[in-house]
């Protein structure tokens, strides 16, 4: 039976949509019904497919015996980890997906990722299907879904407290909170000035006027942050939650050139160093799709 189980996480391990997410273009532009909601009818075991694997195999052989007296109770034994999912939009261009995917990658959750080609007709009526919203990010967690980018910060820092996704003390994770809330709801002329596009290198380019007000306001944060906990992350040594909410800004920063104080220069140098985002960035640099006009952010 333990090798039955250990087969069986190998399998299930070597032919999930990980090998997919290493694919060019790195994400997984398959059908969607590889992944996600219908993830565990479809993915196989073998040649066998899992329905039909877990039809052969009576309900009743996954039911642990009952446990003998003295051994260990139940709720001791860790469940297998929920599967994870994130859906997504363009790599190069939609700034939110990257946030959430940023935000799943510091917690250090096993997730799968799906992208919708945000042009795709087909892909958003699917997305619906996952994405009551019909926006992406969409964190798909064992039977949780979870839209929206604070609320995905918010449950990861829920299952994994000790990933650090919100400081430990409580008046840094207020301070943490109200700034992702403020990239959330706000700075909307930063983001129709500067779309994110992490393709694009535009030198001496004309910046939006009402543009430098969130500019400013922006780096009046990170000055604030990274001299009252210490940097090089906006609340000490890791990145957090904010680190993930402000990072599609720095790569506006350097996509458009603005000019920046040297303490924000040093904050952009450390986000675009961090390995997840090397990740992201190549992955976005494969993404043949151009968008040529972009009058609103993704
Ligand atoms: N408030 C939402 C914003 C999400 C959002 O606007 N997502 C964009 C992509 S970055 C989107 O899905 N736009 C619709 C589309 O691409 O069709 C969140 O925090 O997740």
């Amino acid at each position: 039976m333990g090798c039955l189980l250990q087969l069986l996480r190998q399998r299930w391990g070597l032919l999930g949509l990980r090998a997919c997410s290493d694919t060019a273009g790195g994400g997984c532009h398959v059908d969607w019904h590889n992944a996600c909601t219908r993830q565990w009818i479809y993915r196989y075991v073998g040649d066998v497919p899992m329905a039909t694997a877990l039809k052969t195999r009576p309900r009743s052989t996954a039911v642990a015996p009952k446990p003998k007296r003295g051994a260990v109770p139940s709720h001791a034994i860790p469940k297998a980890p929920a599967s994870a999912c994130i859906t997504l939009s363009s790599k190069n261009y939609s700034s939110w997906s990257l946030r959430g995917w940023l935000m799943v990658k510091l917690a250090g959750l096993d997730f799968d990722e799906m992208i919708v080609p945000p042009d795709d007709a087909n892909a958003r009526k699917e997305i619906l299907l996952l994405s009551p919203s019909i926006l992406v990010p969409c964190l798909t967690h064992g039977d949780i879904k979870v839209w929206d980018t604070l609320a995905i910060g918010e449950y990861l820092a829920e299952i994994k407290p000790k990933a650090g996704l919100l400081p430990t003390d409580i008046a840094a994770r207020a301070h943490c909170r109200a700034i992702c809330g403020e990239m959330h709801s706000g700075f909307s002329s930063l983001r129709s000035a500067l779309p994110m596009n992490l393709k694009g290198d535009f030198p001496g380019y004309k910046v939006w006027a009402r543009a430098d007000g969130d500019i400013e306001r922006i780096t009046a944060i990170w000055r604030e942050c990274l001299a009252k906990y210490g940097g090089p992350f906006l609340f000490g040594a890791h990145p957090c939650m904010a680190d993930a909410m402000y990072a599609p800004v720095v790569t506006r920063f350097l996509t458009y050139h603005v000019k920046l104080d040297p303490t924000a220069v040093r904050y952009c140098q450390h986000i675009m160093a961090m390995p997840e985002m090397k990740e992201w960035i190549a992955a976005a640099k494969r993404e043949h799709e151009d968008i040529e006009e972009l009058d609103m952010e993704f």
